[in-house]
């Protein structure tokens, strides 16, 4: 049986430990007495060229990077293992999509696009969700987004859009950021791209977290049986802890407080034992139901609504494992969409056909060879045996002198069997050789309006502040009545909102008028929200704090899986009413941005200090305006006042709790006050609040 250990295992021969106790070397394993100080020619004299030390840890240095990946440079990863639940023996002969007995490793790498290695984390961008499975019959890689369609419909204009979104060329401008005049320029003449700019400019592009946020193939895939028989499958992740966003003034100023937020949280939740978790689905489609959609299948431009075609779970997967060293593994990490497994295969999805030539050649210049797949984290538990030779950073040492097929000299091996083969789906193919692109990849608006319709009446809002802001940035004015002319065949209120907010003339009429149709699991509005585990609660503490309120607040929230913070002044103990109380970060050091919820509990000394802190009031501020929960108990109330939130909201009542303020007016936390915080937190955001007057 396949366990994780199995991929652990094999890494285990290939890691270096600092030993205790071990000598420093150079390369070649000689003892070195000094690496301070290069040999010269007297105290003050010139450095020797003979100093083979000094030129070695030299050269070595100036070689130490390699060449960022051209898009998802910037990403972080981890190692895990996924379990099939429901299997799919009737569909695939892939084994790890069959055998519940089996628990196959896995790897994956999380990413942005748009921006280079070192850029910020919440940017608004697409996030990749590669995964490798080291599977018994060799490497599978699905190969995915956080968004199920793409810009475009075949590969051959990737590098265009690349172009047309990564920093503009004479000046490097910006970074990580879709908001300039090229990508809208793209954007706005090739109209096919309009459906994933829906998805762009919404929620999706700002996940809260890696472990809150789905996954997609995003093409059509096929299938195969034991027989032969293929199933089209599109593949999906859905997040055990739901799927959240954060909001867009808060991702802007979380990428200058923390711009490792989502590899932080990922990284601290699997050192915590808290392994994120994500159920795949999949949606199969026999062959014979090829046509019965009123869009293609091999377009990469459109979803399979889950109301047509219903995601079936079929398993698990969990990741438990941090990477030891962040270049061997993370960065080396090589995926490629044709990794596949005997039992799927893919389609003619014109996108799919092109990255099966991409991904492979990238590896060529990135890794510096073709041994790429030598590298620890890319060896799959598979043996492999064939007669591919030599090469740059060759690391095998292959024996015997027989490097061709046939041979008789190595009595015939490796031998080729039919026995658990790849055998390439059969698919009957014919026509002319044509650059044309089918009838039924025309339509490139209808699901762009699916997916607007299908949002919530906040979910609108930010896609329309999205535009603004996006298109606000462009300085010519015909791009930016491009885009509305597009998107008036999508939405005409949306278009009218659009053109208001950045001074175009907005369209008389709608250019096509709206279906009316929605896709009620397209909406995060109506993703889980019932759990409160591993987000971050923000206790706000001076000296003075009632000590009893704190220590109920921080077990009670612990017990139900959320990390709470007590946030001070100054770090280390605050003088609490019956005692010190521990203080886990200096209130300057952080932001409410970096938390999930806020709680102010009692004790008059401590709520008036507080209120004469700039820095906490603008912490509970600034929550509200993010739509996050907050609580407050006894003299808390009065912090809220002083941040003038406990006013009215816009129906002019008192705020209450189904708006997420959470409040107790007599002292000493009660178990009710607890609950009902816990509910609010779950909410994730509290989109009933009046927001604009609120300054933050
Ligand atoms: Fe990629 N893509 N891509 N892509 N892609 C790369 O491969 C490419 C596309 C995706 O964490 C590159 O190793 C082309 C769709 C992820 O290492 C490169 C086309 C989807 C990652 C490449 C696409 C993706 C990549 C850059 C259009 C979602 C990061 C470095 C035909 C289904 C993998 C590398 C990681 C990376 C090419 C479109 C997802 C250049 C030509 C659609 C998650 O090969």
């Amino acid at each position: 049986m396949t366990t994780p250990d199995d991929k652990d295992r094999r890494l285990g021969r290939f890691r270096v430990d600092p030993d205790h106790g071990s000598r420093l070397t150079t390369d070649q394993g000689i003892p070195v007495d000094d690496t301070d100080n290069s040999l010269r020619v007297g105290e003050r004299g010139p450095t020797l060229m003979e100093d083979f030390h000094f030129r070695e840890k030299l050269t070595h240095f100036d070689h130490e990077r390699i060449p960022e990946r051209v898009v998802h440079a910037r990403g972080t990863g981890a190692y895990g293992y996924f379990e099939v639940t429901d299997p799919l023996t009737e569909y695939t002969s892939a084994e790890f999509l069959r055998d519940t007995s089996l628990r196959t490793p896995v790897f994956v790498r999380f990413s942005t696009v748009a921006g280079s290695r070192g850029s910020a984390d919440t940017v608004r961008d697409v996030r990749g969700f590669a995964t490798k499975f080291y599977t018994r019959q060799g490497n599978f890689d699905l190969v995915g987004n956080n968004m199920p369609v793409f810009f475009i419909q075949d590969g051959i204009k990737f590098p265009d859009f690349v172009h047309a979104v990564k920093p503009e060329p004479h000046n490097e401008i910006p970074q990580a950021s879709s908001a300039h005049d090229t990508l809208w320029d793209f954007v706005h003449l090739q109209p096919e791209t309009t459906h994933m700019m829906m998805w762009l400019m919404s929620d999706r592009a700002l996940p809260r977290s890696f472990r809150m946020m789905q996954g997609f193939g995003v093409h059509t895939f096929r299938l195969v049986d034991e027989e032969g028989a293929g199933t089209f499958v599109k593949f999906h992740w859905k997040p055990r802890l739901g799927t959240h966003s954060l909001v867009w003034d808060e991702t802007q100023k979380i990428a200058g407080k923390d711009p490792d937020f989502n590899r932080r949280d990922l990284w601290e939740a699997i050192e915590a034992g808290q392994y994120p978790e994500w159920e795949l689905g999949v949606q199969l489609v026999p062959e014979e139901r090829e046509h019965a959609f009123d869009f293609d299948l091999l377009d990469a431009t459109k979803i399979i609504p889950e109301e047509e075609v219903p995601v079936r779970p079929v398993g698990r997967l969990v990741l438990d494992r941090n990477p030891d060293n962040f270049f061997a593994e993370t960065e080396q990490v090589a995926f490629h969409l044709g990794n596949v497994v005997p039992g799927i295969d893919f389609t003619n999805d014109p996108l799919l056909q092109a990255r099966l030539f991409s991904y492979l050649d990238t590896q060529l210049i990135r890794l510096g060879g073709p041994n790429f797949t030598q590298l620890p984290v890319n060896r799959p538990v598979a043996e492999v045996r064939n007669h591919q030779r030599d090469g740059y950073h060759q690391s095998a040492i292959h024996t015997g002198r027989a490097a061709y097929h046939p041979n008789s000299l190595s009595g015939g091996c490796p031998a080729v069997v039919p026995e658990g083969a790849f055998t390439h789906y059969q698919e009957r193919v014919d026509g002319n050789k044509i650059r044309k692109r089918s009838e039924s990849f025309a339509d490139h608006y209808s699901q762009a309006t699916l997916f607007w319709n299908s949002m919530s009446d906040w979910e609108k809002e930010h896609i329309i502040a999205a535009f603004r802001f996006e298109l606000g940035k462009v300085e010519h004015r015909h791009i930016r009545q491009g885009v509305v002319a597009n998107l008036n065949n999508v939405d005409h209120y949306l278009a009218v909102s659009v053109a208001e907010g950045v001074g175009v003339e907005p369209p008389a009429q709608p250019a096509t008028p709206n279906h009316g149709r929605s896709s009620p699991a397209l909406s995060q509005a109506n993703a889980p929200r019932d759990s409160v585990e591993t987000r971050k609660i923000a206790i706000l503490v001076a000296d003075g704090v009632d000590t009893g309120d704190v220590q109920t607040i921080r077990e009670a929230l612990s017990a139900v899986g959320a990390i709470p913070e007590v946030l001070a002044a100054r770090d280390g103990e605050a003088e609490g009413s019956e005692g010190p109380v521990e203080v886990t970060r200096a209130l300057p050091t952080v932001g409410s941005v970096l938390y999930d919820a806020v709680v102010v509990p009692g004790g008059k000394e401590s709520v008036t200090a507080l209120e004469a802190d700039g820095s906490a009031v603008q912490f509970v501020t600034e929550a509200f305006k993010h739509g996050k929960a907050i609580g407050a108990v006894g003299d808390g109330i009065r912090l809220l006042s002083s941040a003038r939130l406990n006013g009215v909201n816009d129906r002019g009542e008192a705020l209450t709790a189904d708006q997420g303020v959470v409040l107790q007016s007599a002292s000493g936390v009660t178990g009710e006050f607890i609950e009902q915080f816990v509910v609010a937190v779950a909410a994730h955001r509290h989109t009933n609040r009046d927001l604009a007057p609120v300054p933050a």
